[in-house]
């Protein structure tokens, strides 16, 4: 039997190509956790755990996902048997409650060796992909109207997105809408345009948001008032045609039963990292699929790892209705793989190859790991 050897964090932290303004922080860095697993028979798989803008946007830190992997995941999981990820999986929920994205980077190590030592892509371990290619959403978050409408018209002349989110909740209602519909107007068809408030309107700015939003040609507003307010989301789901998507309310399949239950959402923003790790992923899709809702698959702005794992998931979906945003390499200042994910006519390619598909960079993690040791190169060797 192969068994799980130990398991090693690291954090990093890559400068982002501008400032990327949300309504809770505006992010100049991004910060990853990255793990590595390594198994009794040599065999080697690596993860990644990563959040937004420290603890602005969720309740785990990179310092908290390092911190609950090194002091309580890995010692669980040493000398298990390596080829039984559910079994890893239900060890891990029982040991340690909530502290999704510190799972999520450990089992998408543990899925990447079993690929590996299957030689099939993670796509096959969940049923095989049915896509080579999906959609990708770009998010313009500049903070000025004109940057932003000069950054949408260069990424549709150069055919890498036609789909953009704007971040808003930051400046008034008013002001937000007027942005929106300045960007709308300037793409016109040629682009779909749709907003993320991250949690920042009250049910009454969103009454007047969604209105307003609607009137200017926007597709679509992702998560407008906080998590824990499903009732809110369930009026404005009812109330508007502009359909509305829930991303932080979602945090695992739990959250997607009862946010469809109570039809608190015309669409789910799956995020691997939200909930849990590929496989609770794949359960909230399942959810979203039987209750009829529409998909998308979501990002936590994760490096070209923590990208290329959820590539590998959502190419094993049916219908992605509203496509994807998997491009957080795109917005960091150099991405840390040692072959880049490939974006073009508007998609982003499926990794081929064993396990999640890349393989690191072992000088760009030596450059951008935040304790500056050079000693644990054998990370970006996996
Ligand atoms: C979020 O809330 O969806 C996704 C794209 C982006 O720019 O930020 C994220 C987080
Ligand atoms: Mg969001």
């Amino acid at each position: 039997m192969t068994k799980i050897d130990q398991i090693e964090t690291l954090i990093l932290d890559i400068p982002t190509i501008r400032g990327h303004v949300l309504s809770m922080a505006t992010m100049r860095v991004q910060t990853a956790v990255l793990v590595r697993v390594r198994f009794s028979d040599g065999s080697e798989g690596i993860g990644e755990g990563t959040t937004i803008g420290g603890l602005s946007y969720g309740p785990e830190s990179p310092e908290g996902i390092k911190s609950a992997i090194d002091t309580y995941i890995a010692p669980a999981l040493a000398g298990r048997d390596a080829d039984n990820v559910n079994g890893a999986i239900q060890l891990v929920d029982k040991l340690v409650k909530g502290n999704r994205i510190a799972k999520t980077a450990v089992e998408m190590a543990l899925w990447d060796g079993l690929g590996k030592r299957l030689n099939v892509p993670v796509s096959q371990l969940f049923g095989g992909a049915v896509h080579e290619r999906l959609p990708v959403a770009w998010t313009l978050a500049s903070g000025n109207s004109e940057t932003d409408i000069a950054e949408a018209h260069e990424m549709i002349e150069t055919r890498r997105h036609n789909i953009f989110k704007l971040k808003i909740g930051k400046r008034s209602v008013r002001d937000d809408v007027a942005h929106v519909a300045r960007i709308k107007a300037a793409v016109g068809e040629a682009a779909s345009v749709r907003v993320d408030i991250n949690t920042a309107w009250s049910l009454q700015d969103a009454r007047w948001g969604l209105k307003g939003l609607q009137d200017a040609g926007c597709e679509l507003v992702e998560q407008p008032v906080p998590a824990r307010y499903r009732k809110d989301l369930a009026e404005l789901t009812r109330g508007y045609e502009i359909a509305v998507m829930a991303d932080e309310a979602l945090n695992g399949p739990e959250d997607a039963f009862e946010v469809a239950a109570s039809k608190a959402a015309d669409v789910f923003a799956v995020k691997v990292a939200q909930s849990g790790g590929l496989k609770r992923a794949s359960e909230v899709v399942a959810i979203g699929q039987a209750a009829g809702l529409g998909l998308y698959g979501g990002t936590m702005l994760e490096t070209g790892l923590g990208t290329a794992a959820a590539l590998q998931l959502f190419a094993t979906v049916e219908t992605l209705h509203w496509g994807t945003e998997f491009f957080g390499p795109l917005l960091l200042t150099e991405d840390i793989l040692a072959e880049p994910i490939t974006y073009r006519d508007f998609c982003v390619d499926i990794p081929r190859g064993p396990g999640i598909g890349t393989t690191l960079d072992p000088d760009k993690i030596d450059f951008f790991r935040r304790d500056g040791g050079r000693t644990m190169t054998a990370v970006a060797g996996a």
